[in-house]
């Protein structure tokens, strides 16, 4: 990640006004929220930035894009691993949404080893259930699951109304596990309320994963220099292009969590000797909780973006300091990197100087601003749907972040070595000589210290609010997700899914900058989007204000 900071961006467009004319739509007390989720960014020397508002509830009434709690945990984490198999405690709408929907790829070793991910078992819960309780359902569904596809493990995942009729799916794993004895079954409480958004999800996926999980095993993998990849969901074949890479350098990657995984690489990931961090927001606690138990340190890495790519490789060879490991990384990176330069010149012609946004989830907001600025292209807004003041500021600001009621609600595995099994893998001499040449352990630099300054940073953004930017910047390209696609592109800007790549990918590694490269090129120099007329353009719209603000007008004027 190359720090952007000095790059002003060269636009006529005021970041303030922009926030005031986002504003000045909502009632008072809706402003003074937003106000604060909303901020023109800053970096000072220290890679100091603003404070920004965030994982804070939605306003009812905002159209969102966030998620719910049980798309974090069942869809997010869990949802690529081939061989847990996944039941849905719930009505059936939550299990037919989160079906393949994410578009995680996966490649079982061989074709008798098992692969799930193509079915949605659900317990299709009834009225009946939601009267008299569900867990009888669940038991049967547990018993048909296991004479039909003999699965190593279970994951049982609750929606909303399991919460509030109170089934108890850990008693029910719990009485399953002891009548099938050789099936690890367990709970998750995902309920989709559960949050403000699917990061709690994440993290309740975390904890039970971690807990019921890892360390069951112990069987590593061979090789010398073994890594797991954490945050790493092979979207649109990420991870193969990973694995790729990381096979010509030398590597093993023991477990990807949860990308292209199976349920014996996470049982036994805690042998391998390194954790590298794609996603933060996603997995950062069990990097943490790794690395207390079982002494694995963790770093952050991106592989998304060629240079990014050449970058995170570097460092995880000089981790393992050896010579011919060095030597065979940067021979692959000299073999890589003339085609991704060949085609990046060539784009670069057509593309520098346009402007993108990104709005996304928790971490690609982020990491797609390498891939931009590859081909010179200009980050002019960002955010995140869900992600924690520690992406976007950095993880220096975790100990002043407010902890409220919302995140409380989520469970905090209080985590100690384990007595037989830690091993610190690095010592203090080590890890000096590591921090020389800049590797920060258990670090996030954050999204907003390697943006440009007065790019302006939304976090949550709705509807309304992506429609005053587009007036405003004119971006080339804006990249968000499926709800927001069709919306952006009536309005004649292109977008560009960056949560299910639009049916394409990979863009991580070095052929997947290419790609990513090439469909960038293909949007922004497309002349189709300047043709389009919204409905809303050509006939009148119909506008409303808030009674609410007139009242209290009226109360305060009255009283
Ligand atoms: Fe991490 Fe993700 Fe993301 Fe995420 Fe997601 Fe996703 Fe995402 Mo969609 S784990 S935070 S909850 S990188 S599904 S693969 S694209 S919102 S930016």
């Amino acid at each position: 990640m190359s720090p952007r900071k000095d790059i002003s961006i060269d636009s006529k467009v005021d970041p303030l006004e922009v926030k005031e004319e986002i504003l000045k739509k909502y009632p008072a007390k809706v402003a003074r929220r937003r106000a604060k989720q909303i901020v023109v960014n800053r970096v000072e020397s220290d890679d100091k930035v603003p404070e920004i508002q965030a994982n804070s509830r939605t306003i009812p009434g905002i159209l969102t894009m966030r998620g719910c709690a049980y798309a974090g945990c069942k869809g997010v984490v869990l949802g690529p691993t081939r061989d847990i198999l996944q039941i849905t405690h719930g009505p059936i709408g939550c299990g037919f949404y989160s079906w393949l929907t994410r578009r995680n790829q996966t490649k079982p070793k061989s074709a008798d080893h098992p692969n799930y991910m193509t079915y949605a078992l659900s317990t299709d819960m009834q009225e009946d259930e939601i009267i008299f309780g569900g867990e009888k359902k669940l038991k049967k569904a547990i018993e048909e699951a296991i004479a039909l596809f003999k699965p190593k493990a279970i994951g049982i995942f609750s929606t909303c109304p399991v919460g509030l009729i109170g089934d108890d799916v850990h008693a029910v794993a719990r009485e399953m596990e002891e009548k099938y004895p050789g099936v690890n079954i367990f709970g998750f409480s995902c309920e989709g309320y559960k949050g403000v958004s699917q990061s709690a999800g994440h993290h309740i996926a975390n904890n039970k994963v971690f807990t019921d999980v890892v360390g069951q095993l112990e069987s590593p993998k061979e090789g010398q220099f073994r890594f797991n990849i954490l945050g790493e969901y092979n979207i649109g074949g990420d991870a193969f292009e990973i694995e790729r890479i990381t096979e010509r350098c030398g590597f093993t990657v023991h477990s990807t969590f949860s990308g292209n995984s199976e349920y014996d690489e996470f049982a036994s990931a805690h042998t391998a000797d390194l954790n590298v961090v794609m996603c933060h927001r996603s997995i950062n606690y069990m990097a943490e909780m790794m690395e207390k138990r079982y002494g694995i340190p963790w770093f952050k890495v991106n592989f998304i973006g060629a240079n990014a790519t050449a970058k995170s490789l570097r460092k995880i060879a000089a981790y393992f300091d050896d010579a011919e490991l060095t030597s065979r990384v940067e021979q692959v990176i000299a073999e890589e990197m003339p085609e991704v330069e060949r085609v990046r010149e060539e784009i670069k012609s057509r593309c520098a100087g346009k402007t993108a946004m990104l709005f996304v989830g928790g971490s690609r907001a982020h990491h797609y601003q390498e891939l931009f600025a590859e081909i010179g292209m200009k980050t002019v807004s960002a955010g995140y749907e869900f992600a924690h003041r520690d992406d976007y500021e950095g993880r220096k600001v975790i100990g002043d972040i407010v902890i409220d009621a919302d995140t409380r609600n989520i469970e905090e595995l209080t985590v100690t070595a384990d007595e037989t099994r830690y091993r610190a893998r690095k010592d203090d001499a080590e890890r000096q000589r590591l921090a020389a040449q800049g590797i920060r352990f258990s670090d996030y630099v954050g999204m907003m210290p390697e943006m440009s300054q007065n790019s302006l940073v939304v976090d949550d953004l709705n509807h309304h609010e992506a429609e005053v930017l587009m007036e405003k910047y004119k971006p080339d390209v804006f990249c968000a997700g499926i709800k927001e696609k069709y919306v952006i592109q009536k309005a004649g800007v292109p977008l560009k899914q960056l949560h299910s790549y639009d049916y394409s990918g990979p863009y991580a590694g070095f052929r997947g900058a290419i790609n990513f490269y090439r469909e960038i090129d293909r949007l922004v120099n497309s002349k189709l989007f300047h043709f389009v007329k919204a409905p809303w353009q050509e006939s009148p719209e119909l506008a409303g204000s808030y009674a609410w603000d007139e009242y209290e007008t009226r109360v305060s004027n009255e009283g």
